[in-house]
């Protein structure tokens, strides 16, 4: 099996691999505002919405027929740990990003999870190869509490980017915030520029 690494995406931002004021981890935490939600592999379903030229809506085994790839990442967490050389198998956002046909007013992408969790990105920081709706880690069905059975991973990012659970995908014509983006967490999130929290 082919991996892609894209352990490097740092370099794009200028910064070393480890992101100021963060410390490498062996372990993998977990983190969630509320508990691990229950999910049924017959009613699952994921949708692209919202500005797009077709929504495309697809069960579990739909899902898992798109075209995958695995990638090797590193992961950050607003809270100070990262966690490196993680290996997501998944389907690109642009990969579904070209199937529903993005319009051309769109400019911003939120992202919704089965625990009611949200998490939004400008558009062209989600085009981006590493952006990935991952279902397996290290060869492994990712764990629930990672986000099992889907979740999105956003290197360039900290993770509180990267909706577990994920079941939906909205294009938006305009700029709007998510969870924690509302409550206090940069909506930038660049971890090379320790952008952490945003003042209101
Ligand atoms: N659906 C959902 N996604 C989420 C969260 C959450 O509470 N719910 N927490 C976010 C935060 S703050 C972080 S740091 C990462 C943690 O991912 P992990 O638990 O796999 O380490 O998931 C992010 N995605
Ligand atoms: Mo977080």
């Amino acid at each position: 099996m082919s991996v892609t690494d894209v352990t490097d995406v740092h370099e794009e931002f200028g910064g070393e691999r480890l992101p100021p004021g963060q410390r490498r981890t062996e372990r993998y935490p977990v983190l969630s505002k509320s508990g691990t939600p229950e999910w049924d592999p017959e009613t699952w379903e994921f949708t692209v919405s919202g500005a797009v030229e077709d929504e495309l809506r697809f069960s579990w085994d739909e899902f898992r027929d798109l075209p995958s790839e695995t990638q090797r990442q590193d992961f950050h967490c607003v809270t100070g740990w990262s966690k490196f050389d993680n290996e997501f198998t998944g389907v690109t956002f642009p990969e579904l990003a070209e199937r529903a046909g993005v319009t051309d007013d769109a400019v911003h992408v939120m992202f919704r999870a089965l625990d009611g969790y949200s998490t939004n990105l400008p558009l062209a920081e989600c085009t981006r190869e590493e952006v990935l709706f991952t279902y397996d880690l290290d060869g492994r069905p990712l764990p629930s509490d990672h986000g099992g059975p889907l979740r999105v991973v956003t290197p360039h990012k900290y993770a509180y980017k990267g909706a577990k659970w994920v079941t939906g995908v909205e294009f938006l014509t305009e700029p709007e915030r998510g969870y924690w983006e509302k409550r206090g967490y940069s909506n930038t999130a660049n971890p090379w520029n320790e952008e952490r929290y945003d003042t209101f």
